[in-house]
């Protein structure tokens, strides 16, 4: 059954699709999406999910939508030396829990900074940059941000993530490479600072890293120099 993926290399919910993808090896099609990409690409995901979010996976006559799905649809039906999820129960609920935790509040306080900077958030409507970013929002996302960091630290001192590429991999390496760019983990968080350290050295994330690279200079809030 032949796999495609719809996103964009610089799109970090697409990365977290892409990791699983990588890290097993799989063999897929990458249909990149936005203002230059093919015309059927663009309305494939319009049509496929209810926001015209991406990524999408197109497996053979099956779609699947959201990123969390994605890597779940993969764990069983393209299985791989890296299984994505723990194949205990109680560890594979754990695996889940911190993927929403990544998703929610470390995924989603790094997206409100970028949108503060940006105006016609709103899906279909062309995305342009503020003059002004909303400063409001920024600190916001910011502080939500910290609060994610402090939480992650607490549970990293007596826990550890599953001991392969999981779902956690996945969620966890594109939401800490980008939200260290609008607020550092530095100091405060010596644990997860490590833990983004190791995320990013993995082969399937820094395939990632490499393939969003020219891309950079489109993240609205200004890309540091440095992963
Ligand atoms: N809940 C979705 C979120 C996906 C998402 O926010 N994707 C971004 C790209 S990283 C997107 O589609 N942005 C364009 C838009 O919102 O119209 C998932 O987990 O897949």
């Amino acid at each position: 059954m032949s796999l495609a993926l719809y996103g964009h290399p610089f799109s970090s919910y697409t990365w977290k699709a892409l990791i699983a993808l990588y890290a097993n090896d799989t063999p897929f099609e990458f249909r990149e999406i936005g203002p230059g990409a093919a015309a059927q690409h663009n309305a494939f995901i319009h049509a496929a999910h209810p926001a015209g979010k991406f990524p999408v996976l197109a497996d053979g006559e099956s779609i699947v939508i959201e990123a969390t799905a994605i890597v779940e649809h993969l764990a069983v039906h393209h299985r791989g030396p890296a299984p994505l999820l723990p194949a205990a129960p109680a560890a594979a609920a754990v695996a889940r829990m911190l993927d929403r935790v990544f998703d929610n509040y470390v995924m989603a306080n790094m997206q409100r900074v970028v949108g503060a900077y940006l105006t016609n958030t709103e899906v279909g409507n062309n995305v342009t940059l503020l003059d002004q970013p909303d400063l409001g929002e920024v600190a916001a996302g910011r502080q939500g941000l910290r609060r994610a960091y402090d939480w992650l630290e607490r549970w990293l001192a007596h826990n550890a993530l599953p001991p392969h590429v999981s779902l956690v991999t996945c969620a966890a390496a594109p939401a800490l490479f980008y939200a260290d760019w609008v607020e550092p983990i530095g100091n405060g968080a010596p644990r997860l600072a490590v833990l983004r350290a190791q995320l990013l050295a993995l082969p399937a994330v820094s395939r990632c890293i490499a393939d969003a690279r020219p891309f950079r200079s489109y993240f609205p809030p200004g890309a540091p120099d440095r992963d």
